[in-house]
Order: C-alpha cells, then structure tokens, then sequence
C-alpha cells in the first residue's frame, strides 16, 4: 500500500467512523442540550485521528470480516477513547487547555459537564458494544464486552492513568514507565485489534497475531507520543506540547534520550509488523498504518 493509498483508506474510513458517530448522539437541541453539545464538542468538533476505530475496522477486515458489521464496536472504542482525552485534561489531571484543536471540554464548557459528558460517553460505549453483530453468537459479543471492561478499567486504561499519576514527580524505571504505557494507552489499542479480530471471524491463531500486533503498536505508538511531547508542533498536534516536562512525568526521551527513543519506537514496528507475517493482502493495511507511525505529527 502505498503512502497516498494508505492516506485515502485512513481518510475514508475516518469519514465512515464519524458518520456513524454523529448519528448515534444526540443532536446538540435535544435536551439536555448543554450536555449533548458538549458530548458533540468533544467527540466531532475538533476532528481526532479514529485510530482506534480504524484499528478495529482494519483488523476485521485482516482476517476476512465484514468492516460494516463492526461500526457500532469501532463506535464505541472512539467513545472511551474521547472521553479519556475528556476526564485526562481536567483540572484535576492534566489540566490541559486544548484538545484537537480545539478548547479542551472544561474550557469551553465547565467542569461539571466535561465530567458528565465523559461518563455519558462510556456509558454510551458499552450501549453501542452490545449492538448484535450479523453471523456471531451472543456469547462471543458478550466476551468483547468484557474485554473491552477489562481493557479500559481497572486493569487497563483507568488502571495505568492512575499509575502514571502516582509516578509524577518522582524518579521512574524503564520498567515501570513501559508498565504505565502497555496499561494506559496501550491497552486500548490491543483491545481495539484483539475485539476487531475475534468478531471479524479470526481464528485462534490470527487473534493470537493481531492481539500481539495490537500491543507491539500501543508501544511504539506511546513511544512515538513522547517523542512529539518533546519536538512537536502545537499547531499541527492541536493540542500543547510540553506537558510531560511541565507535569514532571517519566517519558521515554526524558530516561533514554531521542536517538534511543526513536530506536526502541522501531523496534516495536519491527514486532508488530512481525506479527503480521503470516496475513495476506488483507492485513496491508495494518502494515502501511504501523509503518508509518514513525513519521507522524499529530
Ligand atoms: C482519564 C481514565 C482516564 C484515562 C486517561 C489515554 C489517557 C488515559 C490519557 C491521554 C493522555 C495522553 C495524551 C496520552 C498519550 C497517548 C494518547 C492516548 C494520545 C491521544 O490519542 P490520539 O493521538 O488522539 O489517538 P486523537 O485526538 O487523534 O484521537
């Protein structure tokens, strides 16, 4: 796949997510209004990557699935994903002032509401995930809720936030920070190519290769992320670099330096991509998508 093919699948696809997306919130002059536009500030006014979403579809679609069936899951993931970024840049946590571009939720609302349009936005979630999905047992959509719980609670996601708060301004291992990333924002992305996979119709072997996929790419991804929170541009990033120095954290270039970050972020391509080795045609693009993360800007 080429870079200008790799851009138009992203584009389309992404333009597919937020389709669905806008249909499956509420409009902003349905009440509680404040509430539903505060849910749509977040989620479609400032745009984001879908790579989540996208992970999801394209995982599917790796193992032979049919991508439409799996529009409410990939749905889904964005919404935990949003309202992360949401409850993240609080006052409380990072205290960010923009997010996609855009005023970050508190900002351009208030605090009360940010905080309710996130727990509306996971709550939202697991409505969407448990859509029945054409040609799977419910047993086996009900196993990818639980994944998708456990992956984004106490033993993922939320887990690993609270881990990365509790390593604030303190000296932290390589060890530890990697244990911060793989739960944080890695566990997500595992999620999102493991449940792509399993309800793609996978065998046990491809969802072995893409779960492994899915960590390999939540690392180098993170890694990659550290490294723009050092040299980035605001401008294109849309949103403020600067904030793991500002707020004291661990990072990979802080502990390593940025020639071994950029390293270590390879290594991990190198692993996902490995992962893939025994996929066709259909998983090329994964390969464009983790080949290309290096280069990225926002
Ligand atoms: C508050 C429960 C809770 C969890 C927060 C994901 C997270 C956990 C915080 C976000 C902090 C952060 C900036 C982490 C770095 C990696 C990351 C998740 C970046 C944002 O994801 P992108 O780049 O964003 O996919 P877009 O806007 O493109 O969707």
């Amino acid at each position: 796949m080429t870079p200008t093919e790799l851009e138009r699948y992203l584009d389309d696809h992404k333009l597919m997510v937020e389709k669905q997306l806008d249909g499956f919130v509420p409009s902003a002059n349905r009440p509680p209004q404040r509430l539903n536009a505060a849910i749509r500030h977040s989620l479609l006014g400032g745009g984001g990557k879908r790579l989540r979403p996208i992970l999801v579809l394209a995982s599917a679609e790796a193992v032979g699935g049919r991508k439409a069936d799996l529009l409410p899951m990939a749905c889904a993931l964005e919404c935990i994903h949003t309202y992360s970024l949401i409850h993240d840049d609080l006052p409380a946590m990072d205290d960010d002032d923009l997010r996609r571009g855009v005023p970050t939720c508190h900002k351009a609302f208030d605090e009360a509401t940010a905080i309710l349009a996130g727990d509306a936005l996971l709550t939202l979630a697991f409505q969407l995930a448990a859509t029945p999905i054409a040609g799977r047992t419910d047993g086996v959509v009900l196993a990818m809720i639980a994944q998708l719980a456990r992956d984004a609670g106490i033993h993922g996601m939320v887990g690993g936030q609270m881990l990365d708060i509790l390593a604030e301004n303190r000296e932290t291992t390589l060890a530890e920070l990697q244990n911060i990333h793989i739960h944080k924002t890695g566990a997500l992305i595992r999620a999102s190519c493991l449940i792509g996979a399993t309800l793609g119709g996978g065998d046990p072997e491809q969802i072995r290769h893409l779960n492994r996929f899915g960590e390999a790419f939540g690392l180098a991804f993170q890694i990659t992320d550290d490294i723009l929170d050092v040299i980035g541009d605001a401008r294109i990033m849309g949103k403020s670099p600067g904030t793991d120095k500002r707020n004291n954290k661990a990072s990979y270039p802080a502990l390593m330096g940025l020639a071994q970050a950029r390293q270590e972020a390879q290594n991990m391509v190198n692993e996902a991509l490995e992962a893939l080795s025994s996929f066709p045609p259909t998983a090329d693009p994964l390969r464009a998508l983790v080949s290309r993360l290096l280069d990225r800007t926002h």
